[in-house]
């Protein structure tokens, strides 16, 4: 069903993106060597994106465990039951990387961490989740944002960097490791859709270049765009139109937000995991700075998503409803209904929005 990532010239992309080491250094700032060498040193990792894994979480994830799979190292990819939405369950097949087992993460002589900022965020399943997984074996932690708890035993963490898959780029690259097209594809889905399709600040001359040496290296970006922006399940066009309806906006027209209930949601088909870039809704209005969704994915806990543009940030904002993420994209959850969170949260944001004139 992937044939057409995976037919067509096969590039020869070793050398070609290896000579990016060479390339001006503006453009790829040196991965430091201790990533590297802890990251080549394991023989059988698990590696680990974040809970409700977004498209460059599983584009980073899956890219850096095929990356590193050879002789002598066998990676496996942590995707819990039910963890996917319906939109991206096909870069998984893409990648087609070993599930982790329950042995595999007791076996496991390392783990690394892609696009998470915080222990609790790694998608390891419930069941793991309030335990010691880790038990005092390397961890290695590779993100992008700004809240990032370096929680790691190694830690690389670049608030600037556009997207985790920007830097598992840098890393394969810096690791001597090949770029297949099926890597290619899944580092350029997490590029492309971690900056809107390369419309936001974080977009500089470095996400263009990995981007332009993805291509070259056989990334499918034709394919990757039809699934990811014009592929919508019925349930997922359903759900939008919730999200469309319940749009509102405040009266100073800075902030505005939309809402899913967990009815609405069920209604739709559609379940947490199905709730990805929706904010984008009430983020699209014109004049509208500071964007909000509030959604129920699971009874009694609401997640809200906040966006920023312009000069507005809204990391301070997640953060003072125990949440985080990047300055102008963050999240947090409420343990209470949508309506509740929405009584709380607005007259708040309407507050913080006054500090940005
Ligand atoms: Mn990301």
């Amino acid at each position: 069903m992937w044939h057409r990532f995976v037919t067509g010239a096969r590039v020869e992309p070793a050398n070609d993106v290896t000579s990016t080491r060479t390339s001006p250094s503006s453009l790829v700032p040196a991965v430091p060597e201790d990533v590297v060498c802890a990251c080549c040193a394991l023989t059988k990792p698990v590696v680990i994106a974040h809970v409700v894994p977004d498209a460059d979480a599983l584009g980073s994830m899956l890219g850096v465990a095929l990356a590193l799979t050879r002789d002598g190292c066998t990676p496996t990819a942590s995707i819990p039951e039910g963890c996917l939405s319906q939109r991206l369950t096909f870069l998984v097949e893409l990648a087609n990387v070993p599930v982790a087992t329950d042995g595999d993460f007791e076996n496991a002589d390392g783990f690394i961490v892609l696009d998470t900022a915080k222990a609790p965020r790694c998608n390891v399943g419930k069941k793991r989740h309030e335990t010691d997984w880790v038990k005092g074996r390397p961890l290695i932690n590779i993100d992008h944002h700004g809240t990032n708890t370096k929680f790691g035993t190694t830690n690389w963490i670049v608030e600037s960097a556009s997207s985790a898959a920007e830097l598992a780029f840098r890393f394969i690259v810096e690791a001597g490791r090949p770029i297949t097209p099926e890597i290619a594809s899944l580092l350029y889905a997490g590029i492309s859709t971690d900056t809107l399709g390369f419309s936001l600040p974080t977009t500089g001359a470095s996400t263009f270049f990995a981007a332009g040496k993805l291509v070259e290296a056989g990334a499918d970006v034709a394919s990757l765009g039809e699934k990811l922006g014009r592929s919508q399940t019925q349930s997922e066009f359903d759900l939008l139109r919730v999200i469309y309806a319940n749009t509102q906006r405040t009266k100073d027209k800075r902030v505005a937000y939309s809402f899913a209930t967990g009815e609405e949601i069920i209604a739709a088909g559609c379940t947490a995991a199905d709730i990805d870039d929706q904010i984008n809704v009430p983020r699209s209005l014109d004049g509208v700075e500071l964007a909000m969704l509030f959604t129920e994915g699971h009874k009694g806990k609401t997640r809200i998503n906040f966006r920023g543009s312009g000069a507005v940030t809204v990391v301070a904002l997640a953060g003072e409803f125990g949440g985080g993420g990047h300055a102008q994209a963050a999240g947090a959850i409420l343990d209470c209904g949508v309506k509740e969170a929405i009584a709380k949260v607005l007259p708040r944001a309407e507050e913080f929005i006054k500090q940005f004139e």
